[in-house]
């Protein structure tokens, strides 16, 4: 019975690091990562996920150890400890050096990522001038443009629901903003979750190295039609990219007749 009981025990550490095995090969892993800074968060990710990992085995192999060593039939006596110092210190300070460790092997990264004065300068969207703003509301992506002279009012601002258009390999720097409660701007393929907060215009920026179209989800669960803000971020080479812009632009001063028009 002890045995078995052991055995039990130790299925719970060998399928938990078995359903990790497999995971990447079922597609239940991330999905892949297409921006500038994918792989260090990854890496990030990594570094954590085998900390964790090793812990846990290491903490069920002695618990699966404690049931066989210690398992008894007959109700005899417990034994009582008053503790043990150096084991104490030891399991305060090996978390202590791993949480620090964390803790500076994640700070450039999270600057670069996040942090205003880190933002790319050089490329054609910068912090002084994105590309647009991106609004969250219950329940929606508005992504707004600017007309030509980098306004963000009036009748020549180019408005987008759920709809994301962005060109391929050049960072895009993009306001974050929200009408009502706490949302969170996130796409997975990017490694980019970043809440929207109202009241608050917060910049985010990114640089997608693969063309397509990846999901846009709120991350923060934001009232009953939470799961219907799902949109989509579109990657297209930037002679394309700056094509659409165009072709928006026209169509906003269209009436409709100009096909007449050139028909004649
Ligand atoms: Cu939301």
């Amino acid at each position: 019975m002890r045995l078995i009981a052991t055995l039990l025990f130790l299925l719970v550490p060998i399928l938990g690091v078995w359903t990790f095995w497999i995971a990447p090969e079922h597609g239940w892993w991330f999905p892949k990562s297409v921006s500038s800074y994918g792989a260090d968060i990854d890496r990030l990710f990594y570094i954590i996920l085998w900390m964790v990992g090793i812990t846990f085995v290491a903490t069920e192999v002695i618990l699966a150890w404690c049931i066989f060593r210690y398992g008894r039939k007959d109700p005899s006596k417990a034994a009582f400890t008053h503790g043990n110092h150096t084991l104490e210190m030891v399991w305060t300070a090996v978390p202590a050096v791993l949480l620090l460790f964390i803790a500076f092997s994640q700070m450039k990264v999270w600057a670069d990522v996040k942090f205003g004065d880190s933002f790319p300068k050089d490329g054609r969207f910068t912090i002084d001038e994105p590309i647009g703003e991106v609004w969250a509301s219950q329940f929606d992506w508005r992504v707004r443009y600017p007309d030509e002279d980098g306004n963000l009012e009036g009748a020549d601002v180019i408005e987008k629901a759920f709809e994301f258009t962005v060109p391929l390999g050049e960072p895009v720097v993009f306001n974050l903003r929200s009408r009502d409660v706490l949302h969170s701007f996130f796409v997975p393929n990017f490694r980019l979750k970043q809440d929207a907060v109202p009241g608050m215009v917060i910049p985010v920026w990114f640089q997608a190295d693969e063309p397509g179209e990846y999901d846009l989800i709120c991350a923060e669960l934001c009232g009953w039609g939470h799961y219907k803000m799902a949109g989509r971020v579109r990657v297209l080479p930037a002679d394309e990219y700056d094509a659409w812009l165009a072709a928006e632009r026209e169509a906003l001063y269209a009436n409709g007749t100009e096909e007449l028009e050139e028909d004649e």
